[in-house]
């Protein structure tokens, strides 16, 4: 979550991003922006009472594995993850959120599909929606929160994407985050801006946004996922599960997937400190909207 600072408020050309300036304001201002967020996201504030909608041949993430940060309401309720997306475009973050913690165990979110899977097909296999925004209308001066992102057949082995910051002190151009979540704005809206299968999966702003995660991907060993252990279970990742969850036989596939803020784990280019946060943030964690998958298949 981030705070806005005056200058940011008053400048004509600074659209609003107003999940996060709600955030701050809420203790003061909870009413009136509450109504507000209503009419801005076309929607129910309560998470609870919204449901996922996504294209044919696409599942949204549907169940909470595990949430430690979940305090069920505001922007700490788990289940804004799995109640749909809600993409607000270049300018603005999505208020259908639920605020991972920058560090600690409130640092994890893990989701899962009722009774489904994710396979290998051809290209991106599933997307994660986080609330990223450009800031003055500028794309490398983006407001992001970076997740790491790892999936597993078996809640045990985790296996990541091999996430690449290596710019040093911390730098708002989503070019220097590579296979990281949340650094691509979202796009896709399922109230205001729906769209097919194919076009979700479409890289750009004509296509749904949000950061597109193919099972071809996986990498094996220390760099997967950074093994952020101090915050999350994590025994590596050899060859056999990369093999499992690229599978499409019983008990291979993806059945889970984790998202990690990657301010909670150690970056491995960076002397042992862990990876930098965007001063803007003051503390606050990555805004998880949603997960939507393709080549999802029946699983025991
Ligand atoms: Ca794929
Ligand atoms: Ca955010
Ligand atoms: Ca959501």
């Amino acid at each position: 979550m981030k705070r806005l600072s005056c200058m940011m408020l008053v400048a004509a050309s600074c659209s609003l991003p107003f999940a996060e300036q709600r955030k701050q304001d809420s203790a003061v201002t909870a009413l009136p922006l509450l109504a507000l967020l209503g009419a801005v996201s076309g929607s129910s504030v309560s998470c609870s009472s919204l449901s996922a909608s996504t294209p044919s041949g696409t599942a949204a993430a549907d169940r909470i594995t595990s949430a430690p940060g979940d305090a069920g309401s505001g922007f700490f309720d788990a289940r804004c993850s799995i109640d749909g997306v809600r993409g607000m475009g270049d300018n603005q973050g999505s208020t259908d959120v639920f605020s991972l913690a920058a560090t600690g165990s409130s640092s994890v979110l893990v989701l899962e599909w009722n009774g489904k899977k994710i396979t290998n097909g051809v290209g991106a296999d599933f997307i994660v929606f986080e609330n990223s925004f450009n800031q003055n209308g500028n794309a490398t001066t983006r407001f992001m929160e970076p997740v790491i992102v790892e999936v597993s057949y078996d809640g045990s082995h985790w296996c990541g994407f091999n996430p690449i910051y290596s710019s040093g002190t911390y730098s708002q151009n989503p070019a220097n985050w590579t296979r990281f979540a949340g650094t691509t704005n979202s796009y896709f809206n399922q109230d205001s801006n729906f769209m097919n299968a194919t076009t979700l999966f479409t890289s750009g702003s004509s296509g749904g946004g949000g950061d597109q995660f193919d099972l071809s991907n996986l990498v094996t060993g220390a760099t997967s996922g950074y093994n952020c252990s101090a915050v999350a279970s994590n025994s590596g990742c050899a060859a056999g599960d990369v093999s499992q969850l690229q599978g499409t036989s019983s008990g291979q596939g993806v059945v889970y997937v984790r998202m990690i803020a990657a301010t909670a784990c150690t970056n491995p280019n960076a002397g042992g400190a862990t990876f930098p946060q965007d001063s803007g943030a003051y503390g606050g964690g990555p805004d998880m909207d949603g997960v939507i998958a393709r080549n999802v298949v029946s699983r025991p």
